[in-house]
């Protein structure tokens, strides 16, 4: 039985050897040597090439090595067999660091403090208190309700939008298309993690951006997207910066990635920008999640955090 290890952005020989150094016994075998190959029962994947998996006669499950499954679906040609994403303390702390840090800059005027300084202006800011500021996260799954934990112990005010109902101690939650324009108008700062499905896709356009609060404690909304980049419409975030529909923007994901020098929200005083680096698959930590799944699954015990094909995460 052979694992076929596709890892593309990445670098594979580490998963190669995170993998083997967690255990198991079995064959891994990297991408370029696997089309065809019959022994190969179990895929982990990171943009796997498209139509590569179709051609696997005996593939039982596919593996992806972060938590979004994107990089799977995209491929039209994938064989129906179940595919588990990760969800794991280690990419969801990493997560949650990467959300506190931006909620704390944009709370904590970072920005204008650093432009005081390199001015050198000693000028004290008004500072509102963390209970008066409501962080409202769009995508209010495994990595957001971490997030929202987090940033209640900080005394932020909470609120969580998602696609079913979903009840949080703490957190006022919405759910659905009807409970996005309610979500909205609650939220200072917007903090996207959602996955990115026909359903999401473009979902942070102009009309999205103008529902948030207007009069807010920090004198404007804030949005912070460590989605993906497919989720927002980049012109109408620089439009609503301009507009001061917008306070400030922390990106973390873009449209095209690595984000093109010639794009304007490098260069934008009021965007945060960051490399796709909130929350980095760490092959130590993960690898031996994705070997303990293919021991489970050859147990005959069913796989963790299975992906609904049909909703696309
Ligand atoms: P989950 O599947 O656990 O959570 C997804 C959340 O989004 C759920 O609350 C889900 O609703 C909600 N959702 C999905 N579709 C809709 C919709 N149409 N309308 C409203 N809500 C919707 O995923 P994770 O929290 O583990 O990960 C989220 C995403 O974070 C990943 O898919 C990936 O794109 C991104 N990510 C980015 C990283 C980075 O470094 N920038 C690193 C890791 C992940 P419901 O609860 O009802 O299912
Ligand atoms: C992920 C990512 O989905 O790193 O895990 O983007």
């Amino acid at each position: 039985m052979t694992i076929l290890l596709s890892v593309t952005g990445f670098d594979p020989t580490r998963w190669l050897a995170a993998m083997k150094a967690a255990g198991g016994d079995e064959e891994i075998v990297l991408e370029p040597q696997a089309a065809g190959d019959p022994a190969i029962r179990y895929a982990v994947v990171w943009k796997q090439p498209p139509g590569l998996l179709a051609t696997l006669p005996n593939l039982e499950a596919i593996f992806s090595l972060g938590a979004g499954v994107d990089h799977i679906l995209a491929d039209k040609a994938l064989p129906d067999v179940p595919i588990a994403r990760i969800v794991a303390d280690d990419l969801t702390g990493r997560m949650s660091e990467y959300v506190v840090w931006r909620v704390l800059d944009h709370f904590r005027r970072g920005r204008a403090y650093r432009q005081q300084q390199a001015q050198r202006i000693w000028h004290e800011r008004l500072q509102p208190a963390a209970r008066d500021v409501t962080v409202g996260i769009m995508g209010f799954g495994a990595l957001g309700q971490d997030a929202a934990e987090k940033l209640k112990v900080l005394g932020f005010k909470l609120a969580g939008w998602s696609r079913s109902e979903r009840q949080t101690p703490g957190v006022e939650t919405f759910a659905g298309q009807e409970g996005l324009q309610p979500f909205l108008a609650t939220t200072d700062i917007l903090v996207v993690l959602l996955p990115l499905t026909p359903e999401t896709r473009g979902i942070i356009d102009g009309k999205l951006l103008s529902g948030l609060k207007r009069q807010t404690p920090l004198g404007g909304p804030v949005l912070i997207n460590a989605g993906r980049g497919a989720l927002q419409d980049e012109a109408a975030i620089l439009d609503a910066l301009d507009r001061e529909v917008l306070m400030e923007a922390s990106l973390d994901v873009f449209t095209v990635e690595p984000l093109p020098a010639a794009s304007p929200l490098w260069g934008h005083p009021r965007i945060f920008v960051t490399p796709h680096a909130a929350a980095l698959s760490d092959p130590d930590s993960l690898a031996p999640v994705v070997v303990e799944q293919i021991a489970a699954h050859k147990r005959g015990e069913p796989l963790k955090h299975l992906v609904d094909p049909g909703a696309g995460y």
